[in-house]
Order: C-alpha cells, then sequence, then structure tokens
C-alpha cells in the first residue's frame, strides 16, 4: 500500500500514512531498522494518548516556537526517522523560525547522510549542515557517533531542536549551556526530561504545530515572545502529560471502553 492509497476516512488512517513514510525510508535508505522499532514505542505512546495533541503539548508547542525565535543561533538536528515522517514541514519551520538544518545520526554513514540532504533539498532547503568533511566538531561526554557535529551548527548553536531521538545527547547538549526542544512522544524518557522545552506529541502534528505558533508569535514584541519562552516549566508540563494518560487509564478501567 502506498500513502497516496490510504482511503483518508480509514479510522487509523494517521497511523497508516506514518507507516508507509517509515517503510518507504526505509527502502530509500534514510531509516535505519532500528527507527521502525523506535516508532513501534512512539506509536504505543501515542496510541495511549488518543493520537491527538493535548494541552501540554499545546503549551509546550508555543513556548518552543517562542525559544526558536528569540535564539540567536538555532538549529533543527534530523535525523532519519524525523526525515522521512516531516522533511517538508522541518524544511518550513527553519525557513519561518530562521533556524539552520543539521543532519544529526546515531547510526552514522555517509551514504544516509546523503540521502537525508537531498530529501530535505528536494523540499527546499539550502545549506544543510553536518554532511561529511562539515561534521568537524565534537559535543564532550557522548561515545555514539551523534556527538560528531559541525563547528557551524549544533557546535555553536544557543538552541537545538531534536526529534525522536535516544537519551545521551541532550543532557550534553544542556551542560554545554545549550537549550534543547525536545520532540518526543514518550514524556519518561531521558530526553523528555533533560530538553528545556519537551512536545510530548508525535512529530507529525507537532512540527506543523510550530510552524504555526510561530506565524502567530512573530506578530508580538520580542519581549513578549521572551516571556512566553522563560515562563515554561518542563517539569510541570511533563508531569501534566503524565495526568493526562493516568485519567485515560483510568476512565478506561472504571468505565469500560
Ligand atoms: O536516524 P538515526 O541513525 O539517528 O537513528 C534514529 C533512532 C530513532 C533509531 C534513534 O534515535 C533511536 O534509537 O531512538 P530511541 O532511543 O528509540 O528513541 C526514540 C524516542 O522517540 C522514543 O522515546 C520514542 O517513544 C519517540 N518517538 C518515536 N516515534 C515518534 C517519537 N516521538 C515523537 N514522534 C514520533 N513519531
Amino acid at each position: 500500500m502506498d500513502e497516496e492509497t490510504i482511503p483518508p476516512d480509514h479510522p487509523r488512517y494517521w497511523s497508516l500514512v506514518i507507516r508507509e513514510r517509515l517503510v518507504r525510508g526505509f527502502r530509500n535508505g534514510i531509516v535505519v531498522p532500528q527507527g521502525l522499532i523506535a516508532h513501534g514505542r512512539g506509536e504505543a505512546f501515542d496510541y495511549i494518548l488518543g493520537e491527538e495533541t493535548h494541552p501540554p503539548a499545546r503549551e509546550a508547542t508555543k513556548a518552543a516556537a517562542a525559544l526558536l525565535l528569540v535564539s540567536q543561533n538555532p538549529v533543527i538536528s534530523v535525523n532519519g526517522n524525523s526525515a522521512a515522517l516531516a522533511a517538508s514541514e522541518l524544511v518550513k519551520l527553519s525557513q519561518i523560525s530562521n533556524a539552520k538544518l543539521e543532519v544529526n545520526l546515531f547510526h552514522r554513514s555517509r551514504e544516509r547522510e546523503e540521502r537525508i540532504l537531498s530529501r530535505l533539498r528536494e523540499e527546499g532547503a539550502d545549506n544543510i549542515l553536518g554532511v561529511g568533511e562539515d561534521a568537524d566538531a565534537i559535543i564532550p561526554d557522548i561515545s555514539s557517533m551523534r556527538r560528531k557535529v559541525s563547528s557551524r551548527g549544533i557546535y555553536r548553536a544557543d538552541t537545538v531542536l531534536v526529534a525522536i531521538e535516544d537519551g545521551d545527547r541532550t543532557e550534553s547538549l544542556v551542560k554545554m549551556g545549550k537549550k534543547v526542544i525536545a520532540i518526543d512522544i514518550n514524556p519518561f524518557s531521558r530526553t523528555a526530561r533533560y530538553a528545556t522545552v519537551t512536545i510530548v506529541d508525535n512529530i507529525i502534528r507537532a512540527i506543523p504545530n510550530l510552524v504555526k505558533e510561530c506565524e502567530e508569535l512573530r506578530h508580538l514584541s520580542l519581549e513578549e515572545i521572551r516571556c512566553i519562552a522563560e515562563r515554561f516549566d518542563n517539569e510541570a508540563n511533563l508531569c501534566n502529560m503524565v495526568a493526562i494518560i493516568l485519567r485515560r487509564l483510568e476512565k478506561i478501567a472504571q468505565q469500560g471502553f
């Protein structure tokens, strides 16, 4: 089945679209097999959350948009899963927020870097960092290939957006004094807990929402935007997301399906 042939009135339309995008990404050498496993974990959380964006995620999205807009050197880190699921919206987000795009992979290979670069270029991106020799700097305290970053991008960024990512890098980036925006549908993950702003939502909804928020916030004064970014409390927001999960499960446990 191709994405285009999935009937839009299918009750699990988006779930099927996401799977098709990942399978296509896997066949094109963008997504690694481990990325399909990572998706399964994410999908389970999305199922529990009713596959919708909840109010705390909206609040986090607004704070993340504000943080991107007030940053001097924001960078959007792109891996295989995020390129397969949201390439076009990631490019839009980079254009509207003036954030650079940098390819950064856990399972790094030159071939995958090039494929992701081409995918982003197809969507209109230029000047994509982190590919080949451009990954010329090292994030301290990380042993995985994610440590290799561009000195023009993530290394000197004040804010880095990461999505669908394993835990160790967010902690190191924060230790380096950077602000981290994480998109992770699992509120219990290390990435979610260490980030400055975590959007507990599916990337498929989170990136378009971020684009919309950036469009809306641009009409406010810099001071007002800064205030939105600064008053955000990540831990409280994560707790609110966990409370939503609890309430949803409790309701089913007590009242049935
Ligand atoms: O492309 P590479 O080489 O950089 O590798 C990417 C993967 C995804 C393989 C790598 O980053 C990885 O192994 O990630 P983890 O440790 O499985 O963590 C992924 C996190 O993202 C988990 O907390 C998932 O619940 C979450 N997640 C999965 N799919 C989505 C998601 N969050 C938001 N939207 C999704 N669609």
